[in-house]
């Protein structure tokens, strides 16, 4: 398949604060250098259509978020360092890596749509899933796959958009952006009981979104098996009902068994037949239009390979 690649120098500008505190924060720069330098370093990189993002407008902002916290967000950062959430600092820089985040996004929307791309890796920071419509959240300050969600419907006049989010902590920023909305179908597979807390498999949509939440809350200590039995079965089956026009991923590499967040055991291994399914949905419903984001995964060499993993996986993959 013709994969895209969305990397910007400036999402390195974007960090958790000023360190002052002396604490370790897990989602740092050196998180995109491992996994580009690690695709520079194989030859991947080279096969790559690299995309260099612009920032979401305000008006693709503000189809997820208010525009008060998106003003919020902006005035806090020329402040910063500063700290909006328990674990999500901002500095100057972050404003512009946040709204390149959901921007490129957007864009790789555009490039499927378009057909110049198959499928595209937004090699992202920060990270959006838990940023809700007026919060930021769990190291993510803008909901990008949400964004990516609206504008594939707003520009593209999509109906039924898919979003798999398989990063290890439930996605509570997306889950409550569409779980009223019967166009937009939120699945997820993350460890349970873990941060934040929702997504219990009773949460399955509210009102006319009843049934376009599926939430498959995983045990500390499940693997490659279950994750991927987990998607074989239960989530095939939905989006086979379903019959997603386009699917977005929330990529998080988190539940890798070397990552310090998480008590579970996926491998590369894992990561490879999760993404041939993913790719399957998409070449059988979608017109192979996969859009893939980089949410979580804190250990930089198994971060590294589990991209290269996932992203030549997209590659080689056929499509149909
Ligand atoms: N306050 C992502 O993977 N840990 N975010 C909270 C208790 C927060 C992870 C610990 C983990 C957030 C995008
Ligand atoms: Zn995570």
């Amino acid at each position: 398949m013709k994969v895209s690649f969305v990397s910007s120098p400036d999402f390195r500008r974007h960090q958790n604060g000023s360190y002052e505190s002396g604490l370790y924060h897990p989602e740092i720069p050196d998180r995109l250098d491992a996994i580009e330098n690690r695709l520079h370093r194989l030859g991947l990189w080279d096969e790559l259509e690299i995309v260099e993002p612009m920032p979401a407008t305000a008006g693709q902002l503000g189809s997820v978020h208010d525009l008060d916290y998106v003003t919020y967000v902006e005035r806090a950062c020329e402040e910063g360092p500063l700290s909006l959430d328990y674990d999500t600092g901002v500095v100057r820089e972050s404003f512009l890596a946040a709204t390149l985040a959901a921007g490129g996004a957007c864009q790789a929307v555009d490039l499927v749509m378009s057909d110049a791309a198959d499928a595209v890796f937004c090699a992202v920071r920060p990270p959006g899933h838990h940023a809700e419509r007026d919060a930021a959240m769990g190291f993510c300050l803008f909901n990008n796959v949400a964004v990516a969600a609206e504008h594939a419907r707003r520009a593209h006049g999509l109906e039924r958009v898919a979003i798999l989010d398989w990063d290890v902590h439930h996605g509570n920023g997306t889950q409550h952006t569409f779980e009223h909305d019967p166009g937009v179908f939120y699945l997820s597979i993350h460890q349970f009981p873990h941060y934040p807390g929702t997504g219990d498999a009773t949460e399955r949509g509210l009102g006319a979104g009843e049934g376009a939440t599926l939430n498959v809350p995983m045990g500390a200590g499940t693997g490659d098996s279950e994750w991927i039995a987990a998607l074989e079965g239960p989530m095939t089956r939905a989006i086979d009902e379903f019959k997603p026009e386009i699917v977005l991923l929330s990529a998080g590499f988190d539940a890798h068994a070397e990552d310090p967040l998480s008590s579970t055991l996926v491998s590369e291994a894992g990561y490879r037949t999760m993404t041939e399914i993913v790719v399957d949905w998409a070449a059988r419903h979608s017109n192979c239009r996969l859009v893939s984001m980089l949410e979580g995964g804190y250990n930089l060499n198994a971060l590294a390979r589990s991209v290269e993993t996932h992203v030549s996986t997209l590659r080689r993959a056929s499509g149909r």
